[in-house]
């Protein structure tokens, strides 16, 4: 995957959605995401064939617009529909496997020290995401708040590896994720919640040049 695919990485589920996840992610798509993730979470989530239903809009959705679907943690749906990569955690199935399964498809590893960091490249990932780096509301489980200390250390260490910050990440702030050496940022909140969601994903993308 080339790095430029990371610059606004929009991620939601439909219960991050105030309206169809489908009208929310077109907007996003107008207003320049570079690429999407299906993460269908939390309370209300869809499961089974709702979820591949929605899975399978949402990539006929990013297939028009030509950036890449990815699915969050469910590789075998991933692998059923055909989509363009996965995005796991620390808790799932090492990136290793995973990469053997999902074939030439792009996989994501989420990672919060130097060492997750060095192992998901070693495993044949493809980028890193990496957070909490501002405190979120999103995701309840997360790590302490990271900062773009991380970000930094990640890409003084390995500066071509591709890396995306992900938590609390707005428009105020996503220029700082940018700076401390970020490919890209990767939100849910500041495009899936925003009032219009094209001119987000757009703030978004500004505020990465
Ligand atoms: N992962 P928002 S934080 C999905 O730290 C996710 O690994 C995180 O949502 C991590 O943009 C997070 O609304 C939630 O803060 C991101």
């Amino acid at each position: 995957m080339k790095s430029e695919q990371l610059a606004v990485y929009f991620i939601a589920g439909t219960p991050n959605c105030p309206e169809p996840i489908e009208k929310v992610l077109k907007q996003a798509i107008k207003g320049g995401i570079t690429m999407f993730q299906f993460r269908e979470k939390g309370e209300g989530a869809l499961t089974g064939e709702a979820k591949k239903k929605t899975a399978l809009n949402l990539q006929f959705i990013c297939r028009e617009a030509g950036i890449p679907f990815i699915v969050n943690d469910d590789i075998e749906l991933a692998v059923q529909i055909g989509a363009d990569g996965v995005h796991i955690g620390q808790e799932d199935e090492p990136a290793s496997m995973v990469r053997k399964k999902i074939k030439g498809g792009i996989v994501g590893v989420s990672v919060h020290t130097m060492e997750e960091f060095e192992q998901a490249i070693q495993d044949g990932a493809d980028y890193a995401g990496t957070g909490p780096v501002y405190p979120t509301e999103t995701k309840l489980d997360t790590r302490p708040v990271a900062g773009t200390a991380l970000i930094r250390l990640m890409k003084k260490h390995h500066p071509e590896f591709p890396v995306v910050g992900i938590g609390g990440i707005t428009i105020e702030n996503a220029g700082a994720v940018i700076e401390a050496g970020a490919d890209g940022v990767s939100v849910i909140t500041a495009i899936s919640r925003a009032d219009d969601p094209a001119a987000a994903a757009a703030q978004l993308k500004k505020a990465g040049n």
